[in-house]
């Protein structure tokens, strides 16, 4: 049976505290959402860092510290730092956490691009912090900056510190800039691609686009990728499951989406997780181990991390 790699993300930066009670924002919350992401099924586990006095997206190492050493101690995830933090984030902030803590993969995103969160505006109106609002409404005139030269840099670091990337691809030319850094040597195989579908500012959500992409993945890429699918909000469950039955790999957690049916929010990222098992299972597909996951994406392994 075809194993499927689950990458859950329980934290991110795109929502906000005040938009879901079940968003962790401590280390311990943190922590624990991620374990129950693992012990449902998640072999890798995308991680962002919140300060805790308001929630804010942070990429000080010292918040990522102590969940990483807990999810260490008690799961054996592959775990997965992001670099892109917040759109709002210098690229040299965003890349602290990766270069500190030499995780078997961190996140990498492909490409400059508007990131259009206000939208949100609409549906979310009361917020307890100050923070909030404005993140989603500076996100009118800001541009998510993730330059050849920034790409680089964290590829370089890549290379030094044995971290291999998840590719976030928001779109078509995404996959051409990753292409570029092939024909250049920077990026070996297997390459993880994960497309990303349904933000404001990159490709849509309809299974059109979603075929797109994996029409030009296949051939910018033949058989060196491996190809992960993300979808945004009420998106992400139908978008996995239409690229699991194609032969993608997924990811869920409330990073992404903070639903698990209409208008009814998600109680954890764990059931998320659990969702895409039932699904999974009914497609006679199965899920890949953390071990599993390793060999297909060529990982270094979780004792060489430097947490
Ligand atoms: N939440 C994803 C759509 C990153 O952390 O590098 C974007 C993301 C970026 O995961
Ligand atoms: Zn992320």
């Amino acid at each position: 049976m075809r194993k499927v790699i689950v990458t859950c993300a329980p934290t991110g930066a795109i929502h906000t505290p005040s938009m879901s009670p079940h968003l962790p924002v401590t280390a311990e919350q943190i922590a624990k959402a991620a374990i129950d992401a693992a012990q449902a099924g998640a072999a890798i586990l995308h991680l962002h860092a919140r300060d805790p006095k308001d929630g804010r997206p942070t990429q000080d190492p010292e918040y990522f510290r102590p969940f990483l050493e807990a999810i260490k101690a008690q799961t054996n995830a592959v775990i997965n730092i992001t670099t892109g933090g917040s759109p709002h984030m210098t690229v040299q902030e965003r890349m602290r956490p990766a270069m500190t803590f030499k995780p078997e993969v961190a996140s990498l995103n492909m490409g400059s691009m508007n990131f259009g969160l206000f939208p949100m505006l609409n549906r979310f109106k009361h917020f307890e912090h100050e923070w909030e609002k404005a993140h989603l409404e500076n996100s009118r005139d800001l541009v998510f900056k993730n330059t050849y030269k920034d790409i680089e840099a964290i590829l370089r670091m890549g290379t030094d510190n044995g971290t291999r990337f998840e590719f976030e691809c928001y779109d078509i030319s995404h996959l051409y800039n990753l292409a570029h850094f092939v024909e250049r040597g920077l990026v070996t195989g297997p390459i993880f691609v994960q497309s990303v579908f349904g933000i404001l500012g990159g490709i849509g959500p309809d299974p059109e686009d979603l075929m797109h992409m994996r029409r030009t993945a296949d051939r910018l890429f033949g058989d060196s990728y491996q190809w992960s699918i993300l979808g945004a909000g009420r998106h992400q469950i139908p978008l996995a499951t239409m690229g699991a039955a194609m032969g993608s790999h997924v990811r869920v957690g409330l990073e992404d989406s903070l639903w698990i049916a209409p208008k009814q929010l998600a109680a954890s990222s764990a059931e998320q997780v659990q969702r895409i098992r039932v699904i999974l299972e009914a497609l006679n597909l199965e899920m890949a181990t953390p071990d599993e996951a390793r060999q297909i994406l060529g990982l270094k392994g979780g004792n060489q991390v430097n947490f």
